[in-house]
């Protein structure tokens, strides 16, 4: 309902038809330039994924998922932070149109391939949140990138923003779960069961560990467990 009336505001706010056609173009094309970053990240990563398993023998990425963020979404993001829906206020404000969540094998890989796409020289790094060095209250792991990254248009050259989220197949499965049960409707969530997700949040974290220190024993390869040269190097 919240969203329909943010949508009639824009419409309202429209001169005549011509403008609106205008504007849905205009929108259309700015999530197509995201859509094509999203192509761009995901590719690095397929690129690493192939290039490690040639040498070591195994994939470091499990699975990579990507969404564009929904219209309502967009909508509801600026309207929480009091800022116009325009075009130019989704780019500059928001940093999750564009997201892609990379699943690993290991914890390590996490850092591993975090730091291979770091080190292109077409990707500038613009915040990074290690919740795995130190996860959010109620036990969430995961590493979160926001990187530029630039596509390459027939005419022009446009630097766009994604979000990256890094995690294990441990961090996944709990992060999936806790949504699921977090925003089952009508449901209140107690304390006791929010002690209990957190017990589940360590579970989840013990078993990750254990993990690698058996992947140290079958494959000789060295380790990554941080981020710490990059921390420095924020651009915002
Ligand atoms: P969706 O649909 O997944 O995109 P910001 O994004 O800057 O407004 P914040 O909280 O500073 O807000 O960003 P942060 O901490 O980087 O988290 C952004 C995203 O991480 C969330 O996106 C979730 O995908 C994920 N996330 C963060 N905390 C949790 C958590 O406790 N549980 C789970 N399951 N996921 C989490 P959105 O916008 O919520 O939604």
């Amino acid at each position: 309902m919240q969203t329909q009336n943010n949508f009639d505001i824009i419409v309202a706010s429209l001169q005549d038809e011509t403008d609106i056609q205008q504007k849905f173009d205009e929108y259309s094309t700015l999530m197509a330039y995201f859509r094509c970053a999203i192509m761009e990240v995901q590719t690095k990563f397929n690129v690493l994924n192939e290039e490690f398993s040639l040498q070591h023998d195994r994939n470091p990425i499990n699975s990579i998922h990507s969404r564009l963020k929904s219209i309502e979404s967009i909508s509801r993001k600026l309207k929480s932070r009091d800022i116009p829906f325009t075009l130019s206020n989704i780019e500059k404000n928001l940093s999750d149109v564009a997201g892609i969540r990379v699943i690993c094998s290991f914890t390590s890989d996490v850092y591993l391939l975090a730091k291979a796409l770091l080190k292109q020289d077409d990707i500038t790094l613009v915040s990074i949140k290690d919740y795995i060095k130190n996860p959010k209250p109620n036990g969430y792991r995961s590493l979160h990138l926001i990187v530029n990254v630039p596509i390459f248009l027939v005419h022009e050259k446009k630097i766009m923003t994604v979000e990256i989220q890094l995690r294990t197949i441990a961090m996944d499965s709990w992060a999936a779960l806790e949504h699921q049960l977090k925003y089952k409707k009508d449901n209140e969530f107690t304390e006791e069961m929010t002690e209990e997700l957190y017990r589940c949040a360590k579970i989840s974290a013990d078993l990750d560990m254990r993990m690698d220190n058996l992947k140290s024993s079958v494959y000789e390869e060295a380790a990554e467990y941080n981020l710490d040269e990059y921390e420095n190097k924020i651009i915002i």
